[in-house]
């Protein structure tokens, strides 16, 4: 008797904890990004992201099963690191969530796509480029931005037919994303008649570029180009100055932010760098994403840095799935998300593949004019 009374008051407490009624229905959203470390920035816009979509869902009250759905969110933090992301990925299954939103790095959210997969929890990446992630063959995997092939294959072609240049020089960070998104830009240079004058690799932690960019600078390309995060392209580009390197500077969506100008301290000439974001919206689609960066903004006091849209438009995904499944029980929304076709969300019409990636994903083209992000085109 007094056993079951226990049962019952933790369950009571619980709910309590939680904020939920006896006829709420507890919905746990895992999400996992980077915020410690040198991108925490990103990390951050990310969970404000879901902070975000997971205060109005409350705020609205979702019905799912004949219950008023309580959305929790639980986050992680895997420091971009892929050791510390499956470590955070196993917390998320062993708290039975119903649904994670992460993670923000490809080299942290393709192996913890195995351990949800196993557990047949729905994962959406909302930044996550590398193919990989979603050619596992996992049916839990989907993501909600455009893929490395994508963007490297339009940021090459760019380079040689819309900035003329005749030779680039690539660098990455040997990361999944970083050595991904630069192998397909070479790829696509050269396709286009461009040239590869030099290749040099860094790290993700890595702040001096002495060596790699003094071997650059003897080879005068016209680009180089860098596959890697804007916590390392700001420290690349000051380099570049110092050393007297007058080249473009290209990367794509991990360089793509708004923190870059402060990242590079000044050491950014207008219309010298370009990069491309893993998904965009325009004409009739573009006041969503404005109200979506305004009200950001009103509640963060801060603007969008890249990703903080995707993940939004992520969470609300999966919740539209469970909706039409009328259920968060992972087994029975997952073939409702998998079907998900024409979801409007704030990036734009969201529809999944076979293999769990956008269909028609768009791109986004940057410069940066007086420390700011200038949009240039979108492109499909
Ligand atoms: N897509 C750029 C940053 C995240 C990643 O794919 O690693």
């Amino acid at each position: 008797m007094q056993v079951r009374f226990n049962v019952v008051m933790g369950a009571v407490f619980a709910m309590a904890a939680a904020g939920a009624s006896a006829q709420d229905l507890v919905i746990k959203i895992g999400h996992v990004a980077p915020t410690s470390g040198a991108i925490a920035h990103l990390g951050k816009d990310n969970e404000n992201g879901a902070r975000m979509a997971i205060d109005e869902l409350n705020a609205k009250g979702v019905m799912i099963g004949g219950k008023k759905a309580k959305f929790e969110l639980l986050a992680e933090d895997d420091a971009g690191d892929p050791k510390q992301g499956t470590a955070a990925a196993q917390k998320l299954v062993d708290s039975k969530v119903n649904g994670v939103i992460g993670h923000l790095n490809s080299g942290t959210t393709i192996p913890a796509s195995k351990l949800y997969s196993d557990a047949g929890i729905p994962q959406i990446s909302p930044s996550a480029t590398n193919p990989k992630y979603t050619r596992n063959g996992y049916k839990t995997a989907f993501r909600v931005v455009a893929d490395d092939v994508h963007l490297g294959g339009t940021l090459g072609r760019y380079a040689t037919k819309q900035l003329n240049a005749k030779t680039v020089a690539v660098v990455d960070d040997r990361t999944a994303y970083g050595q991904g998104v630069a192998e397909e830009f070479a790829k696509a240079v050269k396709a286009s008649g461009g040239q590869v004058v030099d290749q040099q690799f860094t790290t993700d932690k890595a702040t001096d570029f002495t060596a790699i960019l003094t071997a650059i600078k003897s080879k005068k390309p016209d680009i180089v180009f860098f596959g890697g995060m804007d916590a390392v392209a700001g420290p690349m580009l000051r380099q570049m100055k110092q050393l007297g390197i007058k080249a473009k500077f290209m990367g794509g969506d991990g360089i793509c932010s708004g923190e870059l100008p402060k990242l590079a301290a000044g050491a950014m000439d207008d219309s010298q760098v370009y990069c491309a974001e893993a998904g965009g919206v325009e004409g009739s689609e573009k006041p969503a994403l404005d109200k979506f960066k305004a009200d950001y903004k009103k509640k963060f006091n801060q603007d969008v840095q890249i990703y903080a849209p995707y993940v939004y438009d992520a969470l609300n995904v999966m919740v539209a799935a469970m909706v039409k499944a009328n259920s968060a029980e992972p087994a029975k929304y997952l073939p409702e998300l998998a079907k998900t076709n024409g979801y409007k969300g704030v990036t734009g019409t969201i529809a999944f593949d076979e293999k769990g990636d956008i269909k028609n994903g768009a791109l986004t083209l940057y410069t940066y004019k007086g420390g700011k992000r200038e949009q240039l085109a979108v492109v499909r």
